[in-house]
């Protein structure tokens, strides 16, 4: 089986979340950086929480409510506007530096983003980053009302690009998230970014490379079918 379409996650595996540090520091002052690192924490949970719960908020909101929590949590004052200008700059997040030119280099395949993001918040980081002209498809959970590793997520991926699950490989800084993919069927690759493997409920990446520049030699066994 070779590669019909390789679809990438968003934050932290094209796009760099941390630039939010710096955002939270200008937003809120020198306890930014904990404000941020408290919400990481509770980022994630939350999107797991709203899909289990069937209590589906859009991204930028639960990133929000993330924010406010977490500034609960530390006792440090934040209102919804600050919070909501932390959260608005999920949409303009820099590239990681190796991602232009990974995909470059998987330009004869079929590309897509396939993120936990808003139609027009990944838009407006694809553009933002230069990298739109890259990706056939920017997937969103908007689609479906519901988080990742929610399977009909990753199962848009496959239906946009017209193809079998198992020939469409998600390409994620997450293993959660590949994890998630191969469960819907799909392949997943890790950017490991220099993380010792741990799999997910015992789930490991069929592949996995060191940093996105190391993607399309991990992606050739796949390739080859
Ligand atoms: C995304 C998160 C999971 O972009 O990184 O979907």
């Amino acid at each position: 089986m070779t590669i019909s379409g390789v679809a990438f996650d968003a934050f932290g595996t094209l796009f760099d979340l941390s630039a939010l540090r710096g955002r939270a520091e200008e937003i809120v002052g020198p306890r930014g950086g904990e404000l941020y690192d408290a919400c990481i924490e509770r980022l994630i949970p939350s999107t797991w929480h709203a899909s289990a719960a069937g209590h589906h908020r859009r991204f930028p909101e639960v990133a929000r409510l993330a924010l406010e929590a977490a500034a609960g949590e530390r006792g440090l004052d934040l209102d919804s506007a600050q919070a909501e200008r932390i959260a608005a700059g999920l949409a303009s997040l820099p590239a990681f530096p190796d991602a232009e030119a990974a995909l470059e280099n998987l330009r004869h395949l079929r590309l897509a983003v396939l993120s936990n993001g808003t139609p027009d918040g990944i838009k407006s980081l694809v553009e933002g980053a230069g990298l739109a002209g890259r990706f056939e498809h920017l997937l969103t959970a908007d689609a479906v009302g519901r988080f990742k590793p929610a399977p009909e997520v990753y199962a848009l991926a496959p239906q946009a690009f017209d193809a079998t699950p198992e020939s469409v490989v998600l390409v994620s800084g997450n293993e959660w998230d590949v994890a998630g993919a191969r469960l819907a069927g799909l392949r997943g690759a890790w950017v490991s970014r220099g993380r010792p493997a741990t799999g997910f409920l015992g789930i490991h990446a069929d592949v996995t490379a060191e940093e996105l520049s190391g993607l399309p030699e991990a992606l050739r066994p796949l390739e080859a079918g």
